[in-house]
């Protein structure tokens, strides 16, 4: 049995079914095949591209149909579902405004909004921020501001949770400003690998996967980018393949702990 990561579709859905069905996760109606084994979605499953609802439904619908047989298919949340669920929790005044112009400015699609219905909402509202599979954490971006939220896992979901069911626009635009950081944990960045490392023990963490940051594609062509950046002496693994650039995708199968 493997673990499988997804990575940001941002409305990818044709190009998320192909690589499910290949890995034989899905079978050619769209259903669960994938029998024991556990899928992980990284969250933004929408804006910029075609059709985020799409997304979202099949992401939940998997989620029960691989329940039902015992496998797993879950997802995390991203930075993406904070902006569009905003826009449909405060609809009026100023805040309203300032939201709606958030979203649009980060690809926000009002015809995802339109297709999703208030039990899609609540399932996206109910998503975890961060996840462990076995030592490997499960987390969206690559950054440490999580930990603004609480200690421990339990903790930071639900604080975030929280958020995404509170009517204070304050807290949700703290959440969206905090979950715009990103590349926190690359040797770029000042003392990057020793803040991943100290992010992973703090969960006890031997390995982390994330997505947000779209991998640089070594040929300078985003529709090169056909597999993970592996990183941090092969300890970070960043899988948002671009898909919204025009990167065909993949789906991740994760390795056996090194
Ligand atoms: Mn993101």
């Amino acid at each position: 049995l493997s673990t499988f990561i997804v990575g940001d579709a941002h409305g990818h859905l044709e190009k998320i079914e192909r690589h499910l069905a290949n890995a034989r996760l899905i079978d050619e109606e769209g259903h669960w095949a994938g029998a024991q084994n556990h899928v992980w979605f990284i969250g933004d499953f929408c804006d910029r591209g075609p059709d985020g609802a799409g997304v979202i439904r099949l992401a939940r619908q998997l989620e029960t149909e691989a329940e039902a047989v015992g496998g797993r298919a879950r997802s995390i949340v991203g930075n993406h579902e904070p902006m569009m669920l905003a826009v449909a929790r405060f609809q009026k005044g100023r805040w309203a405004e300032a939201f709606l112009e958030n979203w649009r400015l980060n690809g926000g699609r009002p015809a995802d909004l339109d297709a999703l219905t208030q039990d899609d909402r609540e399932w996206i509202s109910e998503l975890p921020a961060l996840a462990m599979e076995g030592e490997t954490m499960i987390v969206h971006a690559d950054s440490t501001f999580y930990l603004r939220y609480g200690d421990s896992i339990e903790d930071i979901n639900s604080a975030v949770s929280a958020v995404l069911h509170s009517d204070d626009p304050r807290r949700w635009a703290r959440l969206m400003e905090d979950f715009a950081s990103r590349r926190e944990f690359e040797e770029t960045s000042i003392g990057g690998p020793e803040r991943a490392q100290s992010f992973m023990n703090h969960f006890g963490a031997k390995r982390l996967v994330h997505g947000h940051t779209p991998i640089r594609p070594s040929t300078g062509n985003p529709e090169d980018v056909t597999e993970p950046t592996v990183y941090n002496n092969e300890t970070c693994i960043n899988v948002d393949g671009g898909m919204y650039r025009g990167g065909p995708g993949f789906v991740y199968e994760l390795s056996e702990m090194p």
